[in-house]
């Protein structure tokens, strides 16, 4: 199944066969908290984005961070049980850039017999956000790899794989949702482009917001949502306009002093009594939805702070590890910086990194690996809770803090530690939203705001009471955000920029939740088959 390597379609040939075979097998799950959810992958690694994967960290996926890849031709069965989750997820690749066309919907229905807290929606549809190259996504990284410039910019963004109307592609391809008039669909919204937030609506319609990243939510309705990559959002629509097309679209939210793509994705709500539906090509063009500009921050940052769990929730408020980490970018210098290989800004190569510590994988084994099997020499455990130098984050930062450190620097964490991590975006490069996901758990997101943290006069404004639970929260531009987890999942945890391009910078950090009391506060024992590098 060679699902990455589409250099050899056609321009406007976004038909992901594999993608698609494994999203049909992929797509339904019942929750249950007893039964083991087998599935075979071959070829390429895929990771269960938000599946907590609870003491199993075999199951999570990340390359050499929690397992070896899966070598060509080889398989691995990823074995994992659901607990107490439900709603939508998704499954990727976690190997460089190949995400880009191995992504598809993970849905956990509620148990049989358990009703959504709201009224059974008609009709379900999955939509997934995509970016497109056209060119074989990896050499586009190979080649920003080599040259350390930025890697160019997608060709297009797409809705379940096809791109829609706006672009010189075929039409009849756009995809459509039909729709009967009066009925409520619930749209399952999910962010998997590669490196760009969006923003996404449907004309004349309002969204009514249910649950995020598999987490219910107090229902508000907007016009429009941003989504991050790595984000899921659930929404309620009802048909209650005059029966006819209606453009769903998506484009950049872009928040990077940076080129981007600017280009529009749309697919089709279609009601079904609509007139001349069988007459596609010469009905009137359907009508377009008013999407925000591409650097609204203003709609962005109201909309998510707008996401707040349905009650009151148990947030952590004795806090044993209070962590602060600065995420953003870096220039590395260059001794040639006329060097084809420095050609980043003035000579020299891009770099990214968590206080300051570009995250660096090993090479030889995983992390979880050398942790259970005691390989010395794979990681150090020395990443530091603060910025290792204290400056104006997002103010004109000194040209001599710019470049940061690698490392494979781990953060401990006792089994049952209350962890509050404070993450700051640096205006180092630019300011930047970095959408930034911590697996193997869940967290509630207590505050967020511009400028510098300020923690004597920030704390006093977290929500304690109905703060979202998620598992991916953007850094606003300039800006933090707070969020809020008890570290009861033992094993070693990825948390990272989802914007791969920022990923493969060294955007990253990991976790080592050490185990706590008996088995069942201990990482399970490897299964046998997993792969070895
Ligand atoms: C990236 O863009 C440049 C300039 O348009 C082009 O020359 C180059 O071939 C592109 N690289 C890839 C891998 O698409
Ligand atoms: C998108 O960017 C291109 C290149 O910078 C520019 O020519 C074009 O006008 C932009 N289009 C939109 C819709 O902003
Ligand atoms: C957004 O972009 C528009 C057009 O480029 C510009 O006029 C406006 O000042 C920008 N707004 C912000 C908040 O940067
Ligand atoms: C690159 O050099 C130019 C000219 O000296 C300067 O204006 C610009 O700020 C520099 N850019 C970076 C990213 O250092
Ligand atoms: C930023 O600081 C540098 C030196 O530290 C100074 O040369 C430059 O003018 C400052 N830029 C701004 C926008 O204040
Ligand atoms: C990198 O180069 C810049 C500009 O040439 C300089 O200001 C900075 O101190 C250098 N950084 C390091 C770590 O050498
Ligand atoms: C990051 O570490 C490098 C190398 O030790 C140092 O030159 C740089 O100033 C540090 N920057 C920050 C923001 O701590
Ligand atoms: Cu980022």
């Amino acid at each position: 199944m060679e699902t990455y390597n589409l250099s050899t379609k056609p321009y406007c040939t976004f038909f992901l066969l594999g993608l698609f075979a494994l999203f049909a097998f992929l797509s339904s799950f019942a929750a249950a908290e007893t039964h083991y959810h087998d599935f075979v992958v071959s070829i390429f690694l895929h990771f269960l984005h938000g599946v907590r994967q609870l003491r199993n960290p075999w199951a999570d996926g990340p390359t050499y961070v929690t397992q070896c890849p899966i070598k060509p031709g080889g398989t691995y069965t990823y074995r994992f049980t659901i607990i107490n989750q439900e709603g939508t997820l998704w499954w990727h690749a976690h190997t460089d850039w190949l995400r880009a066309t191995v992504y598809g919907a993970l849905i956990i229905y509620p148990r049989l017999g358990s009703p959504y807290p709201f009224s059974m929606p008609k009709l379900e549809n999955a939509i997934l956000l995509g970016e497109w190259w056209d060119r074989n996504p990896m050499d586009v990284l190979r080649q920003s790899q080599f040259t350390g410039a930025a890697p160019n910019i997608s060709d297009a963004y797409t809705i379940n794989g096809q791109p829609g109307d706006l672009y010189r592609c075929s039409s009849r391809e756009t995809v459509r949702f039909p729709i009967e008039a009066g009925k409520t669909v619930l749209l399952r919204i999910i962010n998997s482009a590669l490196n760009q937030e969006l923003f996404f609506a449907i004309a004349n319609h309002r969204l009514t917001v249910v649950s995020v990243d598999a987490s219910y939510t107090k229902p508000f309705t907007t016009n429009v949502i941003m989504i991050a990559p790595g984000q899921t959002t659930d929404v309620l629509l009802t048909a209650d306009q005059r029966p006819a097309h209606y453009y769903m679209a998506a484009h950049a939210y872009n928040t990077a002093n940076a080129p981007f793509d600017n280009t529009t994705t749309t697919a089709i709500l279609e009601y079904k009594s609509a007139p001349c539906s069988g007459n596609k090509g010469k009905s009137s063009r359907p009508i377009f939805p008013q999407l925000p500009g591409y650097n609204d921050t203003a709609t962005a940052t109201a909309f998510t702070a707008g996401v707040k769990s349905p009650c009151q929730v148990k947030v952590p408020t004795v806090i044993d590890q209070n962590l602060f980490f600065t995420v953003g970018l870096g220039l590395i210098n260059c001794t040639q910086p006329n060097s084809p290989r420095c050609q980043g800004p003035n000579g020299t190569r891009f770099s990214a990194s968590m206080n300051n510590v570009s995250f660096v994988l090993p090479r030889t084994t995983s992390i979880m690996q050398a942790y259970y099997q005691g390989v010395p020499g794979v990681f150090t455990t020395d990443f530091p809770p603060v910025p290792p130098i204290q400056f104006d984050y997002t103010g004109n930062v000194s040209r001599g803090l710019w470049q940061p450190a690698p490392g494979t620097k781990l953060y401990k964490l006792k089994y049952g530690s209350r962890v509050q991590i404070v993450m700051q975006d640096t205006s180092i490069v630019t300011t930047e939203d970095h959408p930034m996901h911590l697996h193997g758990y869940q967290f509630y997101v207590v505050g967020s705001g511009f400028g510098n943290f300020n923690p004597s006069r920030d704390t006093a404004n977290f929500n304690l009471i109905d703060p979202p639970r998620r598992n991916t929260i953007g850094t606003p531009p300039g800006g933090w955000v707070a969020v809020r987890f008890v570290a009861d999942n033992p094993g070693v945890w990825l948390m990272h920029c989802h914007l791969d391009v920022h990923l493969g910078l060294g955007l990253a950090m990991s976790f080592l939740v050490e185990n706590g009391i008996g088995t069942s506060q201990s990482v399970i024992p490897p299964p046998a088959d997993l792969p070895q590098c």
